[in-house]
């Protein structure tokens, strides 16, 4: 059974909660985004769909987030990159082809230290809020039902229906416009297409608005998990 796989939170009686799109190594611009909403790690959380490097300059500096208590993320499939990178040359070939350098310029042992932290990186997480549960995963949740793709997952069954990959990687829903309401979740947040801005297809949210593209004040979103609007 795989642990990892999925996190839940409970409803944040202290504080806000937000999600952030791809970060991909952006992290001053994140940072900066976090001044703006005058960000409160005492109290505030903040939930990350995945894809916090590669493509951006700031990927090291990104992974400093992960040790943070107020800082929540999921898997995407520039962290499966980095993770098949190591036994698989052409995910290396591709690795460094997006940005993924700073990975090799580490030592053997940091590599395998951040590889194990990305390995250990649930695949799904759903946050209680006032409005409802909200999920959250990288690229799309392949079953209509969460209850029954969590329930997969808790039996550690994330390679039934493929379903890892699906998660990571799937962009089938986007190129579909698919409306279907993922049932038993008031929203899902997603990232891995990247939108000029947040576009909602039924209950789905994408949030990937290519902070690495634009390097600007709309590149990033930061959407406030309650009222679902960025911020
Ligand atoms: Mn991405």
């Amino acid at each position: 059974m795989q642990l990892s796989s999925f996190k839940s939170f409970p409803l944040n009686t202290l504080g806000r909660d937000f999600a952030v799109g791809d970060i991909h190594g952006m992290y001053s611009l994140l940072e900066k985004k976090l001044v703006a909403v005058n960000f409160n790690p005492q109290k505030d959380r903040l939930f990350s769909v995945g894809d916090l490097v590669n493509r951006g300059p700031e990927s090291s500096r990104v992974m400093s987030f992960l040790g943070q208590p107020w800082f929540h993320a999921i898997k995407g499939n520039h962290e499966d990159i980095a993770i098949r990178s190591a036994t698989d040359p052409d995910y290396m070939d591709l690795m460094l082809r997006i940005g993924g350098a700073w990975l090799m310029d580490k030592s053997p042992k940091e590599q395998a230290r951040i590889r194990q932290t990305f390995t250990a990186l649930p695949l799904a997480m759903e946050v209680q809020t006032p409005a409802g549960k909200i999920g959250l995963v990288h690229a799309e949740c392949p079953l209509d039902s969460w209850d029954d793709m969590i329930f997969l997952l808790k039996a550690g069954k994330q390679d039934a229906l493929h379903l890892e990959e699906k998660l990571c990687w799937s962009r089938r829903r986007f190129k579909d416009r698919d409306e279907t309401l993922i049932q038993g979740l008031h929203a899902l947040v997603v990232g891995h297409n990247v939108v000029e801005g947040m576009q909602i297809m039924g209950n789905t949210y994408y949030i990937e608005t290519g902070a690495f593209l634009l390097d600007g004040e709309h590149g990033m979103t930061l959407l406030d998990l309650v009222a679902l609007k960025p911020v």
